[in-house]
């Protein structure tokens, strides 16, 4: 018998019911400020997941073993970030009130909105750990305030002073920094001081958002706004694994993998297995 070809990302097959996680891409990108292409990222990052193994070395763990559901891309509009974010927190609404972990694929970094949007609303308390190499801390950017290098004062608006942990960054505007100072705590460069954060997080809800473009251009040169100077492959792999196994993360994202940069194919695989390494650290 032959069976219809539905492409999901490597072994996440599961049945909506049994699925703990909920993948869903957001295939947008209207508000990108330097260089478009996010928009193919979740789809390249689903089809090119079978060039890496589902078994991971580093945690012995197999995603064939856990039970996990990619519930394909959303259809968004293209040129209208509000509908477009309204159908990203519809998304993440449904399965977060159905008790299962939306784990969102983008798209640029705006489309967190959406999805933090939905937590914050489920989960009063909502802290978000931001690993970056830009701040995205800026009210507003070239006068609009729905844009990506925007994103994060967006979420801070929604979940208060305090309540932002960011990691990695590297590239702002002084206002952006002295704003943040006030407002959100930033760790520049590295993630120096992640694990004393996963202590006194606790049990605190967390929603952790992952531009990848924290990675260093030459390990991930597949992205809109590159940025040398960043982490190396290990590293995020390391304290991706530390947020998504140690604090409780009720949803959380990948962004900002802009494929045709990169014909190598190199960033789109340094892409899946980051994806990999936290779908299984989080069950
Ligand atoms: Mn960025």
């Amino acid at each position: 018998m032959l069976n219809k070809n539905t492409e999901v990302f490597m072994a996440c097959e599961a049945d909506y019911s049994e699925a703990q996680t909920v993948l869903f891409g957001a295939p947008f990108d209207s508000t990108t400020s330097y260089r478009p292409g996010t928009r193919f990222g979740s789809a390249a990052i689903r089809r090119e997941s079978y060039g890496v193994e589902t078994y991971s070395p580093y945690q012995d763990r197999d995603l064939e073993e856990i039970a996990v559901m990619d519930s394909g891309d959303l259809e968004l509009p293209f040129g209208d970030p509000r509908e477009a974010l309204s159908q990203i927190e519809a998304r993440a609404a449904e399965i977060l009130a159905d008790g299962k972990r939306p784990f969102l694929i983008g798209g640029e970094h705006l489309v967190t909105l959406g999805a933090v949007r939905a937590a914050a609303r489920q989960y009063p308390d909502l802290h978000i750990v931001h690993f970056d190499a830009h701040a995205d801390l800026r009210d507003e950017y070239l006068g609009v305030q729905l844009s990506h290098a925007c994103v994060l004062h967006r979420c801070w608006e929604l979940v208060g002073d305090g309540h932002i942990h960011q990691f990695g960054i590297r590239s702002g505007i002084r206002e952006e920094f002295a704003w943040g100072a006030a407002h959100v705590e930033t760790q520049k460069f590295t993630f120096d001081g992640l694990e004393a954060l996963t202590e006194r997080l606790a049990e605190k809800p967390v929603y952790f958002t992952l531009d990848l473009d924290v990675l260093d251009p030459s390990v991930f040169p597949g992205t809109g706004t590159p940025e040398p100077g960043g982490v190396s492959f290990d590293a995020l792999r390391a304290a991706a694994t530390l947020v998504c196994s140690k604090m409780n993360v009720v949803a959380c994202d990948v962004n900002e993998l802009s494929p045709h940069y990169d014909l190598s194919g190199i960033s789109t695989a340094a892409a899946c297995k980051i994806v990999r390494e936290m779908l299984l650290a989080l069950q």
